[in-house]
């Protein structure tokens, strides 16, 4: 039987979200062959030093160099599963951005207890913020006076992207640390107050995905999976961002 299928692993709609369910199903098989190599260990222990056949204990032990030999099979097939695919997997993550010229780039501020989400706008400028504009409506704390704030898309729980673009997300948050789990896109990135981290991804299959917060943040942190992120066909994420364009976040 598949293994993919037998671990239950959810629909998967992005490029480097491949890898991940990889390496999850390398550490499985590595995971059945110790689970089974121990069984069998256990059968043959119990059987070579029965009682009826050892009737005086030994006091040398085993001498045979077997399972020094095994464990040092195990080490090296660990050892690929880090250096070989853990550790490139995270360097891409953590520093293989796309260029945000080619990409959707979006500014996420987590709060209690909603995503609030904002676009450039047309110009492909985000507004100056400044922590001293932050406000119960202006959740970013753009500044009103920047020509770059006017055109700006503010969203709340709902983010659109197009698929098989690259897409950069700044997260943050305006309270206490949330975390931006889309199980489908294999992304998840604490919000952090005080900090703005990037995470990037391409996605590669249309639909609508829940976003759930991944760090219990307060009392109503369940209603934070009412995110969700739309994957579009070009075509709608351009009919989406002109139906918003002209400017949602006015704040004087
Ligand atoms: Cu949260």
């Amino acid at each position: 039987m598949n293994i993919k299928i037998l671990l239950g692993l959810p629909v998967l709609a992005s490029k480097h979200g491949q890898d991940v369910d990889n390496l999850m199903v390398f550490i499985h098989w590595l995971m059945i062959a110790l689970f089974v190599g121990w069984l069998i260990y256990f059968a043959c222990a119990l059987f070579r030093f029965r009682q009826s056949r050892n009737p005086r204990a030994s006091y040398t032990g085993v001498r045979s160099h077997t399972s020094t030999y095994i464990e040092g099979a195990v080490a090296v097939v660990e050892c690929v599963l880090l250096i070989g695919f853990a550790l490139p997997f995270w360097a891409t993550a953590a520093d293989k951005f796309p260029k945000e010229s080619e990409a959707t780039v979006i500014r996420v501020a987590a709060q209690q207890f909603n995503w609030n989400v904002l676009y450039p706008g047309p110009d492909g400028a985000f507004g100056r913020q400044d922590i001293n504009f932050v406000s119960a409506q202006n959740h970013f704390g753009l500044d009103p006076g920047d020509p770059q704030t006017k055109d700006d898309i503010y969203t709340s729980n709902e983010i659109h992207v197009p698929v098989n673009k690259p897409i950069i997300v700044h997260i943050s948050s305006k309270d206490v640390i949330h975390s931006f789990k889309v199980i489908p896109l294999r992304i998840m990135q604490d919000a952090i107050p005080g900090m703005s981290i990037p995470i990037h991804f391409v996605p590669t299959k249309t639909g609508v995905y829940q976003i759930n917060c991944a760090q219990l943040c307060g009392n109503g942190h369940a209603a934070m999976a009412a995110g969700r992120l739309h994957v579009d066909t070009p075509e709608d994420f351009e009919k989406w961002i002109k139906s918003k364009s002209g400017g949602t976040t006015s704040y004087e």
